[in-house]
């Protein structure tokens, strides 16, 4: 994949995503919205996650971002409360703008483990407060591009000519690579971007080809340049995903699931959520069916 880069991005941080608990019984490791890497504008959050029924995430708001769900083992059922229901599985990807506000429970459908990415990205101050709106992709919808030992999943921006149909308020783009042995990926990131590169599987070289291989559930920061260098010269299969997005450069006041722009707002926020307003109205009568039957 050759896109003559003349600026490579080099790896700034790098960090070890360890297990920790989150929701009911799940485990995530969290690279991004840990305490040593707190925001990476616009990225507030993220998951790997796995979990197993009857553990998950039952019924919990959002306001002032939008999550990305994209699974890699099993499946994941969500529910709302405007009664949007559905089941992702693995390969397929929800992009859910939960904006001025959400109530849902994402919980595994499936026995067994069920993994996978949970990315939260910041909206503007200017989008904060939009209707929400779910964009999905199934796994079949999602296109692939294969060149050289490597292989493409769009699945926001451009890769190799191929556009991602989704819709990204915040410009962003999401991309998930598997290089075979021996192959070398060259990707443009715009310039004025942040972006960052996590590792599913295998071990890869990121940056500079000199550097030391990186192995699963790390993240790499990567600094500036015009775009990501990549090479597998392990004799396993090497997957990644590489995000990158527009930087807001804006206040960020965060409440755990509730993200504003300042302390005021944020009050506002918890105002709303306990009266029911202001795009809460429907959390006052709703509770999703993951709820029954478990013991709180
Ligand atoms: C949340 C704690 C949480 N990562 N990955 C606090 F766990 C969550 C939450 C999730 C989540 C859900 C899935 Cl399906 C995958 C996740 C955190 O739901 F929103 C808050 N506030
Ligand atoms: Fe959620």
């Amino acid at each position: 994949m050759q896109e003559n880069l003349q600026e490579p991005r080099l790896v700034s941080r790098k960090f070890l995503a360890k297990p920790q608990r989150e929701g009911v019984g799940a485990l995530v490791r969290r690279s991004i919205g840990r305490f040593e890497l707190k925001y990476f504008d616009p990225f507030l959050v993220l998951d790997e996650f796995s979990v197993a029924a009857p553990a998950g995430f039952p019924d919990h708001p959002h306001r002032g971002f939008e999550t990305v769900t994209y699974m890699l083992q099993g499946a994941v059922t969500h529910e709302d409360f405007e009664g949007h229901k559905g089941t992702i599985e693995a390969g397929d990807l929800q992009w859910m703008t939960a904006g001025r506000g959400i109530v849902h429970s994402e919980m595994p459908v499936a026995q067994g483990i069920q993994k996978g990415l949970q990315l939260w990205i910041n909206l503007a101050s200017q989008h904060k407060m939009v209707e929400p709106r779910y964009q999905e992709m199934l796994s079949k919808d999602i296109v692939e591009v294969i060149k050289d030992g490597i292989m493409v999943r769009v699945i926001a921006g451009e890769a190799l000519g191929i556009k991602s149909p989704i819709y990204t308020k915040t410009p962003t783009m999401y991309l998930d690579f598997t290089l075979k042995p021996g192959s070398h990926l060259q990707q443009l990131v715009p310039k004025s971007w942040n972006a960052f590169v996590y590792i599913l599987e295998g071990e890869g070289i990121f940056g500079n080809k000199k550097s030391q291989p990186t192995t699963s559930h790390h993240i790499l920061l990567l600094g500036s340049g015009d775009g990501l260098e990549a090479w597998n010269k392990s004799s396993k299969v090497l997957r990644f995903i590489l995000v990158g997005g527009e930087p807001l450069n804006e206040p960020v006041v965060q409440l755990g699931p509730f993200v504003m722009n300042t302390q005021e707002e944020i009050d506002q926020t918890i105002d709303d959520f306990e009266n029911y307003t202001n795009g809460f109205e429907k959390a006052r009568h709703w509770k999703s069916d993951s709820v029954v039957g478990l013991d709180f």
